[in-house]
């Protein structure tokens, strides 16, 4: 097998979020389908709460493994998306708001006192993926949002349309991260794209994006198996 065109590289890409993005999580397919309870979409934001909070560690950890400048600029940036700054108060806050908009105390994120052992464990094994592998694999790994401005797009109008208990005013992190989210996949493909140099590290670079599928999914699990169908349980 030899090198991967751009054109064949990006496909690889595209058929590992085919097959393996959490936009088909039975999850997100009773969320969008507005069936979850109050106590569902509680159990989800407060986990997803972790998962937000570690990635301007991992996004640090990243830039710090980076040797080149260009690439560190667009991460630094990252960093600011989510813990803000004087003039934005940045995604996790937003998140915050809403975990108080679905009936959470802030504290109860901020000290992880609703957190799943499994949630723990997938967000745990993906800021020690980007602090362990080469740095291009970490790019690699956030290419998950390749697949989510359409997810959040749709999850939004779920969350306006099926739970309408929830203050519309507190969904702001769905409306905000959409158009970062095209900015930094699209940044980070091309990143990869110029910095695999050879057959062996495209193949991990589509790799880390498999990984990180899984970490994306192993979440939902946790929530799903903890709150809306626990193992022994039937659904019906
Ligand atoms: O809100 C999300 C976010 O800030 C990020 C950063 C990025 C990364 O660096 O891994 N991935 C990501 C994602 C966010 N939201 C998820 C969702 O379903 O709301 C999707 C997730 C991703 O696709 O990786």
């Amino acid at each position: 097998m030899q090198f991967w065109s751009r054109e064949e590289f990006i496909e690889k890409f595209r058929q590992v979020g085919q097959q393996r993005y959490h936009d088909r999580h039975p999850f997100h397919q009773r969320l969008h389908a507005g069936e979850l309870t109050r106590a569902q979409i509680q159990c989800w934001v407060a986990n997803r709460f972790y998962y937000q909070k570690n990635i301007p560690i991992k996004d640090a950890l990243l830039t710090a493994r980076c040797p080149v400048r260009e690439v560190r600029r667009h991460w630094v940036q990252r960093i600011i998306d989510h813990d803000g700054c004087s003039a934005d108060p940045g995604g996790i806050e937003r998140w915050l708001r809403l975990g108080e908009g679905v009936g959470l105390a802030r504290e109860d994120l901020e000290k992880d006192r609703l957190l799943l052992p499994g949630v723990r464990y997938a967000v745990d094994a993906y800021v020690h993926f980007v602090g362990s592998r080469s740095w291009v694999e970490g790019v690699a790994s956030s290419l998950t949002e390749l697949f989510a401005p359409q997810l959040m797009k749709d999850r939004l109008i779920a969350l306006e349309t099926h739970y309408r208990w929830i203050d519309p005013a507190t969904m702001t992190y769905f409306r905000c991260r959409p158009p970062l989210a095209s900015r930094d996949s699209e940044n980070g493909l091309d990143t990869v794209i110029q910095y695999c140099d050879s057959l062996e590290q495209q193949q991990r670079a589509v790799a880390a994006l498999q990984f990180k599928c899984d970490v994306l999914w192993a979440q939902l699990d946790a929530v799903y198996q903890h709150c809306v169908a626990p193992a022994g349980v039937p659904l019906s």
